[in-house]
């Protein structure tokens, strides 16, 4: 499953070895091909470039469905599948609002995880979704872009650093211990990622915005005093 990412990043690297362009670890262009340093700091293709190993999975076995527990802030939204489009805009080139069944014909990525919530529980889950990395990718962030904001159905919203956002195993869950993800837990989408804490991972997402600024609302529970970045 993994291969997948790595086959893009690679070749995306080629692409621009292909077009001259030399590029450090931090995405810094160094030199293009006439040999003048001309670019700044590139933030998109530096976090493909940067991001992090994967964790290991978990064995399906090891799957926990009577430890996790429902955590919503305000009850469940409704919903529409059949209208429901998740919309991606903000520092981007190609703005795009996706139906669900356009979301569901991309690669579909299956991961066994922790979930671990602040307030003392954990649950390892199996998720099933599409890399958010995929989905910017269709968006073509700006070389500016530098962060990932998440609005949710229930009034919900996060936001995160880019390298986090294109880990590969950060996703827009559809799927969640082999069923339909239910209701409750975020259907029709919502983050799984095992890299940040529980109220990172917005539920019924609806919305996705790349800036490269951070906003003064950061997150819901980081405005109430949360570290921002939630990282495990
Ligand atoms: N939209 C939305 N997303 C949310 C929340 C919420 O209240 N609203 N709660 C967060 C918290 S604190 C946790 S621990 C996880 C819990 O996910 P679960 O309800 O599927 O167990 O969802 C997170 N995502
Ligand atoms: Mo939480």
């Amino acid at each position: 499953m993994l291969e997948e990412s790595n086959k893009i990043s690679r070749r995306q690297i080629l692409q621009w070895a292909g077009a001259g362009l030399v590029v450090n670890v931090a995405g810094t262009l160094l030199y293009d091909p006439i040999g003048r340093i001309s670019m700044p700091v590139n933030e998109w293709m530096g976090a493909l470039l940067l991001s992090p190993q994967p964790t290991p999975d978990f064995p399906i076995s090891a799957i926990e469905p009577d430890k996790l527990i429902v955590n919503s802030y305000r009850g469940v939204p409704s919903i529409d599948p059949a209208t429901f489009k998740l919309k991606i805009s903000g520092a981007v080139t190609n703005p795009v609002s996706l139906d669900l069944a356009t979301i569901h014909q991309m690669p579909l990525i299956s991961m066994v995880t922790r979930l671990v919530c602040v307030e003392g529980w954990a649950a390892i889950v199996q998720w099933g979704g599409v890399r958010l990395r995929d989905l910017l990718t269709l968006a073509q962030p700006l070389p500016t872009a530098k962060y990932v904001y998440f609005k949710s159905a229930d009034g919900y919203y996060e936001s995160w650093d880019l390298a986090s956002s294109v880990h590969p195993q950060t996703l827009l869950a559809y799927q969640m211990n082999g069923q339909d993800l239910p209701a409750e837990n975020g259907a029709p989408l919502r983050l799984a990622a095992p890299i940040k804490l529980g109220y990172k991972q917005s539920k019924w997402v609806t919305e996705v915005v790349v800036t490269s600024e951070l906003l003064p609302k950061r997150g819901y529970w980081e405005d109430l005093g949360y570290e921002w970045f939630g990282g495990l």
